[in-house]
């Protein structure tokens, strides 16, 4: 009886430890810029449903789009001091927090999808992640954002020449607008939630975006023309806060890591079918597509902005980029 009195007790802890754990899923804050339904926010559906799976539940996952926990840059800065737990971004403003992956918004320096995916997945990326875990951050995995391509309100763009003069906007990102100043551009560094607007308004003419971004984001509402000048791949990376970090055990962390990259091979796939797809339903809206571009007109215009990366920052990771293909 007394043995039957104690299992009684023991199994009652039991459920009362499974329902206490099934009370205290730690809820993970990820924050993002684009749409709900947007290549990130497939990613983050499937960060979630991975990180559940692999924690039975111990996890949960909170998703804040469209730039509701504020900018890249903004969120960055969140995760440092521990504000939010982990952010998909695109790399536009964290040269500024780890200058080593400016060597990545180069312009033409990746050559298509499979070349950049699989630097980013080789030893080139895995230096950057530990780069990144430097910095305050914890660059958890690489993901995409695609190639990027310019838009604007005022003609088609099918050389340098037709771009130089109009007022764009940029990420807050050096290597990119010293890129368009080569190419007599004025770039106008702003964070992504104010674009729509700043599109609308007429304080920019044109942006750059790839093509799941002008799409989800409804930027050919307020953009005719685009030009599909691929000017520089723009890669995503789901960062963590190193609070968070600090705070979770290695097999926690390994559930992190692991669920940031089915994330990312969600989003890669997104990326790949909107390519096609997307563009489709950009016509379809109205835009005005020049695809027919002579891309080395625009290399060779942008190419001096080189010297201002090596100047600074040698050319040891642009070399090991490059021989990677
Ligand atoms: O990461 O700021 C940008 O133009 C980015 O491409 C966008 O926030 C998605």
């Amino acid at each position: 009886n007394a043995l039957n009195a104690a299992i009684a007790g023991a199994s009652t802890l039991a459920l009362a430890a499974v329902s206490f754990n099934a009370l205290a899923a730690q809820s993970i804050t990820v924050g993002h810029t684009t749409s709900d339904n947007s290549h990130y926010s497939i990613g983050v559906d499937a960060f979630k449903e991975k990180l559940e799976e692999l924690s039975g539940g111990e996890f949960t996952v909170e998703e804040h789009p469209s730039g509701a926990l504020g900018g890249e840059r903004d969120m960055i800065e969140g995760l440092q001091i521990g504000t939010l737990d982990a952010v998909v971004t695109s790399t536009g403003p964290l040269g500024n927090f780890v200058p080593e992956t400016y060597v990545l918004d180069l312009p033409f320096l990746f050559k298509d999808y499979d070349q950049a995916r699989c630097v980013l997945d080789g030893e080139v990326g895995q230096d950057l992640l530990a780069k990144i875990g430097e910095h305050d951050l914890v660059g958890l995995a690489w993901s995409e954002n695609g190639f990027r391509h310019m838009t604007n309100s005022q003609r088609q763009i099918k050389t340098p020449e037709d771009a130089a003069g109009l007022k764009v906007r940029t990420m807050e990102n050096e290597m990119h607008m010293a890129a368009f100043r080569e190419m007599d551009v004025h770039p106008t560094p702003m964070a992504f939630p104010e674009v729509f607007t700043a599109l609308q308004q007429g304080t920019v003419d044109g942006q750059e975006n790839p093509i799941p971004v002008i799409l989800t984001s409804n930027l050919w509402e307020v953009q005719d023309y685009l030009s599909l000048t691929g000017h520089v791949y723009s890669p995503a990376i789901m960062l963590a806060s190193p609070i968070l970090w600090e705070g979770l055990s290695e097999e926690e962390q390994g559930w992190f890591i692991e669920a940031a990259q089915a994330g990312a091979a969600a989003t890669r796939a997104e990326v790949s079918r909107l390519e096609t797809e997307g563009l489709a339903e950009l016509k379809e809206k109205g835009m005005t597509v020049v695809e027919d571009i002579d891309k080395s007109l625009f290399q060779e215009a942008v190419e001096p902005s080189y010297k201002g990366y090596t100047d600074q920052y040698g050319s040891e990771m642009l070399d090991r980029i490059r021989n990677n293909d």
